[in-house]
C-alpha cells in the first residue's frame, strides 16, 4: 500500500477535540442511545452476543477496500469487515432465534471517501440476525427500533441536544420504501439526492451487494435487500437483507460476483451439510447513528479516536 497519508489536525486540536464540554454531550448521547438499544434487545430477547475480530472469514463487502489481515504462526487472519457470516453461523442452535452484537469493524477504505463525512476505517456496528423470518418483520423490527432510541435520547438528553443545537424528530411508521430500481432513474447519487429532500427516515430496497444475498424466486437480479437512510442528508442507516443458506446458489452467487470459493472452504461445507439455517438481519453503525442523533456534519467529531480514511493515525 502506498503511504501518501495526510494528517488532519496537529494532536493539540485533537486532545482540545477529546476534552472539549461538545464531547461530553456527545458520549453522554452516545451512552443513552446504546443504552436504548440494549434495553430493546433485552426486552425482544434477543441474545448479546460478544464481538469476533479475527478469523479465516469474513464479509467480503460490495466495494472495495484495502485488506487487513495478520498472520498468527503459519495462518493469515482477517480482521473483521462485518460479521454477517458469523451471524448466520451463530443461529445454527435450535433453539437461538436472534442474536446481536456491538461489532467493531475494520475497514482500510479508500482514500476516495475521505471527505464523505460518513466513513472511518475502524467502527462499530450494532450488527443483528434473525432466524426464519422475512424481511418484512426486520423492516418493521428496525423502525420499533429506531423509533425507540430517538425517543430516549429526546427525553434523557434534552440539555445535551440543545447544547448541540439539535432538533429531532421521532419519526411515524412506516418509513417510505423505494426500490433501488426505481431510484436509479436519479443517477448514480440517488441516495444522497433522497437523504437530503427526506425529512423522515426511509428503505432503499432490492439492490445487489455480495453472495450471500437472497435472490427473488421470481425475479432475477432483484434481491431481498434493504438499506435503511436517514433524512437531512446523512445518507445510509443500516444495510440488510435475506441471506442465502443453499451451497448450490452460494457457489452459483460467488462464480457471478468472482469471489473464489476456495477461500470460504467451512463455510461451505457446513453449507453443503445443510447446516446453515435461514436467517435475515442487517447492521447499523454506531457512530453513523452517533452523527445523526447529535447532527454533526462530519463523523470525526463524534469520536474521540476517530480514524479517517487517508489520514496518519496519530494515537
Ligand atoms: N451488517 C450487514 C448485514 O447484516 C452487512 C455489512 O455491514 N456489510 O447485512
Amino acid at each position: 500500500m502506498k503511504t501518501m497519508l495526510k494528517i488532519e489536525k496537529p494532536i493539540h486540536k485533537i486532545a482540545d477535540k477529546i476534552s472539549s464540554k461538545e464531547m461530553d454531550a456527545i458520549l453522554r448521547i452516545q451512552s443513552c442511545a446504546l443504552k436504548a438499544i440494549h434495553d430493546f434487545m433485552y426486552s425482544r430477547e434477543i441474545l448479546q452476543l460478544m464481538p469476533v475480530m479475527l478469523s479465516t472469514i469474513t464479509d467480503p463487502l460490495c466495494h472495495s477496500v484495502y485488506d487487513a489481515k495478520i498472520k498468527y504462526m503459519e495462518q493469515e487472519l482477517m480482521l473483521t469487515k462485518s460479521m454477517i457470516l458469523h451471524k448466520q453461523m451463530a443461529l445454527m442452535s435450535d433453539s437461538r432465534k436472534a442474536i446481536y452484537i456491538i461489532s467493531p469493524n475494520i475497514r482500510l477504505e479508500k482514500e476516495e471517501c475521505k471527505d464523505s463525512g460518513r466513513h472511518l476505517i475502524e467502527f462499530s456496528q450494532v450488527d443483528f440476525e434473525f432466524k426464519d423470518v422475512k424481511k418484512e418483520f426486520i423492516k418493521d423490527f428496525m423502525e420499533d427500533l429506531f423509533i425507540s432510541v430517538i425517543s430516549r435520547v429526546k427525553e434523557d438528553c434534552k440539555k445535551e441536544l440543545e447544547a448541540l443545537g439539535r432538533d429531532l424528530v421521532i419519526p411515524t411508521k412506516p418509513f417510505a420504501r423505494i426500490s433501488t430500481k426505481d431510484a436509479i432513474r436519479l443517477g448514480e447519487e440517488f441516495e444522497t439526492i433522497l437523504s437530503e429532500k427526506a425529512t423522515e427516515p426511509f428503505w432503499l430496497l432490492d439492490h445487489e451487494r455480495e453472495f450471500y444475498d437472497k435472490e427473488h424466486e421470481e425475479k432475477s437480479k432483484v434481491y431481498l435487500n434493504y438499506d435503511l437512510v436517514y433524512p437531512e442528508g446523512f445518507g445510509e442507516a443500516l444495510s440488510g437483507g435475506e441471506r442465502e443458506h443453499e451451497h448450490e446458489k452460494i457457489i452459483e452467487r460467488m462464480i457471478r460476483s468472482g469471489t473464489k470459493p476456495e477461500h470460504y472452504t467451512e463455510y461451505l461445507e457446513l453449507a453443503k451439510h445443510g447446516k446453515l439455517p435461514k436467517t435475515a438481519g442487517g447492521g447499523f453503525g454506531v457512530e453513523r447513528l452517533l452523527r445523526f442523533l447529535t447532527g454533526k456534519k462530519d463523523i470525526a467529531d463524534v469520536c474521540l479516536f476517530a480514524k479517517k480514511p487517508g489520514m496518519k493515525v496519530l494515537i
